[in-house]
């Protein structure tokens, strides 16, 4: 005598009900864009969570930086088409600026 096959969508109960028992994990790293163009970040404010990282693609056909006041967050010079990733750390808010236009502003805020 064979084992009935389980029907699909118990199968899909069963898969659904284990990935919430895993919930207490940390979700994977998500990885964010923001565009710096006009002379602007955009978005200028991004919520992230710690261990995500961020990449700043400069569209500008001026070089650019991303500067913050924590460790690692200092792109250098990013010429037009370079980009800039960075992991993100523990912190609050991380405000930043580009060093050769410091109305550039933007933030992390780390959820
Ligand atoms: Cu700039």
């Amino acid at each position: 005598m064979t084992l009935p096959e389980p029907h699909p969508l118990l199968l899909m109960a069963v898969l659904a009900f284990a990935g919430t028992a895993s919930g207490c994990t940390d979700p994977p790293p998500v990885h964010h864009q923001v565009d710096i163009r006009d002379l602007a970040f955009d978005p200028d404010a991004i919520e992230v969570e710690a261990g995500d990282t961020i990449t700043w693609i400069n569209h500008d056909i001026v070089p650019h930086t991303v500067t913050g006041e924590v460790d690692g967050m200092e792109s250098g010079s990013i010429g037009s088409g370079e980009a800039f990733t960075w992991v993100v750390g523990k912190g609050q808010v991380l405000p930043y600026l580009c060093e050769f236009h410091p109305t550039m502003t933007g933030k992390v805020i780390v959820r």
